[in-house]
C-alpha cells in the first residue's frame, strides 16, 4: 500500500495518469475529512478515532496533508507512543502526504490515494488537512462528511463564519475540552447554528479530550450517523457527483494551462503574437486563435 501511495505522488507530479480501479460499487466506502487550525489536536483526535473504530473491528486509513506537527518522518500524531499502538495494528493504515497543485489544500493525489485506499480494501479513509493559520475549506471538496476541530478561548468562533467554515462542517468537535471556556465556545456555536436558514441542517455540537480519548465514541457515533442520513437521503450522492464535476473541471482547466505553457514556445504562438504586436490581431482574437491551434490531449 505503502509503495502503491509512493508511486502516485511520484505518477501524479510528472502529470502521468494513473487508472485506479473503482470499489465494488456493492460495498460503500468513505471519506471523513478533519480540518481545523494548526495545532488543534486534530492528530491526535484522529489517532484516538482510529484506535476507537479498529475496536469495533472497522479497517480505517488515515492521511495526513501536509502535517505541521513537529513530529517527522512521516509519523502523523501528536502522541507518538498512542500512535505507535495503532500503527502496528494490520487494520489501520496511516500515511502521510505532502501537498502539491495547492498550498495546504487537497490536491489530485489526494484525490487519488483516497481511491486507492477504498479500492484497496479500506472503507474508512480519514483525511487530515490544515490550513496555513486558518482553517481549511478545500477538504469539503473530498470528503463525504466533514470534522471541523476546534479550541476554547481561540477565537474560533469568528473564523467560523469568515473561513466558510458553516457551510461546510457537518460536525463541530471542540477539542481541548479540558481548557477553560469550552462551553462559550460551545454556546457561541449554538448561537451561529440558531441563525442559519430555516432547512439548513444543523451541524452536530461536541466536545472531546483527544488527548484522553473523552468524547470519540460520540464522535464516532456523530460522523456514522450522518453518513447514514446523507446516504439515505440521497445527499451523499449529490455531494459526490457535484464533487466528481468539480473535479473533472479542475483537472481539464489543469491539462490546459499546461498545453498553453507548452505553445508559447511553439513557431505558431510566435506567429500569432506577431498579430497582436503588429496591430493585426486583437489578443482576443489572437487567444481564441491560440486555443484553437493548441493540439488536444487524448
Ligand atoms: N490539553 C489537551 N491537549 C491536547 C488535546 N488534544 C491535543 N492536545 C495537544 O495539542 C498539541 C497539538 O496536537 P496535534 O494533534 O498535533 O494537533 P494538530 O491539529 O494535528 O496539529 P497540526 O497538524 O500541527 O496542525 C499536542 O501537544 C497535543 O498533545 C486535548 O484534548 N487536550
Ligand atoms: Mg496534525
Amino acid at each position: 500500500m505503502a509503495r502503491l501511495l509512493s508511486h502516485i505522488e511520484r505518477g501524479q507530479g510528472n502529470g502521468g495518469p494513473i487508472r485506479i480501479p473503482s470499489p465494488d460499487a456493492g460495498s460503500p466506502a468513505f471519506t471523513i475529512g478533519i480540518t481545523g487550525a494548526p495545532g488543534a489536536g486534530k492528530s491526535t483526535l484522529l489517532g484516538s478515532l482510529l484506535a476507537h473504530v479498529a475496536q469495533q473491528d472497522v479497517r480505517a486509513a488515515a492521511v495526513a496533508i501536509d502535517p505541521s506537527s513537529p513530529i517527522s518522518g512521516g509519523a502523523l500524531l501528536g502522541d507518538r507512543v498512542r500512535m505507535q499502538s495503532v500503527s502496528t495494528d494490520p487494520r489501520i493504515f496511516v500515511r502521510s502526504m505532502a501537498s502539491r497543485g495547492r498550498a495546504g489544500g487537497v490536491s489530485d493525489m489526494t484525490r487519488a490515494a483516497v481511491r486507492c485506499l477504498h479500492a484497496c480494501g479500506w472503507p474508512q479513509v480519514f483525511i487530515e488537512t490544515v490550513g496555513s493559520g486558518q482553517v481549511d475549506v478545500d477538504v469539503s471538496t473530498i470528503a463525504d462528511v466533514v470534522v471541523v476541530v476546534l479550541n476554547p478561548g481561540a477565537g474560533d468562533e469568528v473564523q467560523v463564519f469568515k473561513a466558510g467554515l458553516m457551510e461546510i462542517a457537518d460536525v463541530f468537535v471542540i477539542n481541548k475540552a479540558d481548557h477553560l471556556g469550552a462551553h462559550v465556545l460551545r454556546s457561541d456555536l449554538n448561537g451561529l447554528i440558531a441563525s442559519l436558514p430555516a432547512g439548513q441542517v444543523r451541524p452536530d455540537v461536541l466536545e472531546t479530550v483527544a488527548t484522553s480519548g473523552q468524547g470519540i465514541g460520540e464522535l464516532w457515533e456523530s460522523v456514522s450517523e450522518n453518513l447514514r442520513q446523507a446516504e439515505q437521503s440521497g445527499e451523499l450522492a449529490r455531494r459526490r457527483s457535484r464533487r466528481s464535476a468539480r473535479e473533472l473541471v479542475e483537472v481539464a482547466q489543469a491539462m490546459l494551462k499546461r498545453q498553453i505553457d507548452a505553445a508559447t514556445h511553439t513557431a505558431m504562438f510566435a506567429d500569432i503574437q506577431s498579430g497582436v504586436v503588429s496591430g493585426d490581431l486583437s489578443v482576443w482574437e489572437a487567444a481564441s486563435r491560440l486555443l484553437r491551434a493548441i493540439p488536444m490531449e487524448h
